[in-house]
């Protein structure tokens, strides 16, 4: 059971003066952390010879302090924003700069975070114009194709033979072309002994889609590798790209259909992922204005398990239910 949070100097940090609270909560409820944003690319390594693990040591210590586990958030990404200016205009070999980056993070916590994303978002959106063999047409595949993401891995493997390693995605679940490149890749991982524990379902879902059987179909294309199985993003808003208005305050009726929407998500994990391939339900933020779907389509939501006076939803309720199922 984890959450992502928010941490170091950011607006909702549980570190901020009154973030005993969140603190507290996560103490009851949570056995792993992530970090939403401190340990990604631009956080960790600002520059060539710059590493800053000042506010992600905070947040593990913390965690570890309370018996909880870190999960780590994300080694390779493509992201623009997250992909610190100095690496974008480097003229220096890449192979070395991504190899260094990876071994020199993992091998920071090594014995301190028990699993990676070592590579987010590698694979293009069905229907994305710039795909390459449905590659992502990133900086790093731009710079070393596709070789990039088990470059990651066995980099990451290097430093830290123990941890977990994951390939972390979104729109895995629901029936994508996406989902059948990142099996193609799983499989040919395996065939090449390139090291890779699991792939990562972000799983930024909603109350209407996927349906169950997509989400139970694709955790078993990953059982069926003999891979673990992460949830590792999970929020479930009310308001739909099909229906982006329909809920202008959280009704009861919205509440239920999350609740019995999370119910589902656990119960279909509990259901096809074997005890020792389950490598946990993570949860995208603490409480719902605490979420980035907030921001990004500028309606309201109420995506998570906890209310913004931090009161157990239906949604909480559900996902208990999903677990005793
Ligand atoms: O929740 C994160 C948000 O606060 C950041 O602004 C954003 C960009 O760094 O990243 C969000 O988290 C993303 C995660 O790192 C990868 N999967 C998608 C998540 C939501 O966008």
């Amino acid at each position: 059971m984890g959450v992502a949070v928010s941490a170091g100097s950011e607006t909702n940090s549980i570190f901020r003066n009154d973030g005993g609270i969140d603190r507290t909560l996560i103490q009851q409820h949570f056995s792993q952390l992530t970090a939403g944003n401190i340990m990604k690319m631009s956080y960790l390594h600002p520059s060539e010879n710059t590493y800053t693990f000042e506010h992600a040591d905070q947040l593990v210590n913390f965690a570890l302090e309370n018996n909880i586990s870190i999960h780590g958030h994300t080694l390779i990404w493509h992201s623009d924003y997250q992909i610190p200016t100095w690496m974008k205009n480097y003229t220096g070999d890449y192979a070395t700069l991504l190899q260094e980056h990876v071994q020199n993070i993992t091998s920071y916590y090594a014995g301190r975070v028990v699993s990676w994303d070592v590579v987010n978002e590698a694979f293009a959106d069905d229907g994305d114009s710039n795909a390459i063999n449905g590659y992502r047409n990133s900086l790093w595949y731009q710079k070393l194709g596709p070789g990039y993401i088990e470059q990651a891995f066995i980099a990451a493997d290097a430093a830290d033979p123990v941890a977990d390693l994951y390939y972390n995605d979104y729109n895995l679940e629901g029936g994508q072309q996406k989902f059948d490149y990142v099996l193609a890749m799983v499989d040919d991982f395996k065939a090449r002994d390139i090291p890779i524990d699991g792939v990562g379902f972000q799983m930024h879902i909603n109350i209407e889609w996927p349906s169950e059987s997509q989400i139970k179909n694709a955790f078993q294309q990953v059982v069926n590798r003999g891979l673990k199985v992460k949830i590792t993003e999970l929020d479930i808003p009310v308001n739909t790209y099909a229906n982006p208005d329909k809920y202008q305050t959280f009704t009861a009726e919205a509440a239920e259909r999350q609740k019995d929407k999370y119910r589902e998500v656990v119960a279909a994990y509990l259901d096809v992922v074997p005890p020792e391939l389950r490598g946990g339900i993570t949860v995208w933020g603490l409480y719902d204005s605490d979420s980035w779907l907030i921001d990004l389509h500028g309606r309201p939501d109420w995506p998570l398990l906890f209310n913004d006076l931090r009161q157990a939803k239906p949604a909480f309720d559900g996902f208990v239910e999903g677990l005793s199922d």
